[in-house]
C-alpha cells in the first residue's frame, strides 16, 4: 500500500469515528428537569408509567407525519436503533405499530427507573438511561 492511500484510509477512518456519535445522537435532547418541566403534568417531580405511555402515545402522533398508523424507520431516526427494531417489530413488518412502539417505551422506563419506585425523576431522566427514554419520547 502507497503512503497515499494509508492517508487516505486513515483519513476515512477517523471521519468514521467522528460521525459515529453524530449517527447515534438524538432527534432531541433534553435534560430531565426541562422533560418535568414540559411533559409531568400531575404537579408531582416525577414521570410515573402511565404518564410515560401518555407521551410516548403522543410523540407517536407527532413524529408519525405522514398520517397513517404506523412509524417507518425514517420517522424513527434519532429515537430507535436497528436493534430496536429488530426487538420489537414482532410481527416482522417494515412498520411500528403503536403498541410495538408502547413495549420499546415501557422498557426504556423500566431500564431508567433505578430505584425501582414506578417513578422516574430529574435525576433518573439524566441518567445514560434516563436519556434512552428521553430521546424516545421528546418532541
Ligand atoms: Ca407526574
Ligand atoms: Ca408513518
Ligand atoms: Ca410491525
Ligand atoms: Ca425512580
Amino acid at each position: 500500500m502507497s503512503v497515499f492511500t494509508h492517508r487516505l484510509g486513515a483519513a476515512a477512518a477517523a471521519l468514521v469515528l467522528v460521525a459515529a456519535p453524530l449517527v447515534a445522537q438524538a432527534a432531541t435532547t433534553m435534560t430531565g428537569a426541562e422533560v418535568l418541566a414540559k411533559y409531568n403534568k400531575d404537579g408531582d417531580q416525577t414521570i410515573e408509567l402511565p404518564e410515560a405511555l401518555m407521551l410516548a402515545a403522543d410523540t407517536y402522533q407527532a413524529i408519525n407525519p405522514d398520517g397513517d398508523k404506523t412509524l417507518e424507520p425514517n420517522e424513527t431516526e434519532g429515537r430507535l436503533t436497528a436493534k430496536d427494531w429488530e426487538r420489537a417489530n414482532k410481527d416482522g413488518d417494515k412498520t411500528l405499530e403503536l403498541d410495538e412502539w408502547l413495549s420499546i417505551a415501557r422498557k426504556r422506563f423500566k431500564g431508567a427507573d433505578a430505584d425501582k419506585d414506578g417513578k422516574l425523576t430529574a435525576a433518573e431522566l439524566d441518567s445514560k438511561r434516563g436519556q434512552l427514554f428521553v430521546a424516545m419520547i421528546a418532541h
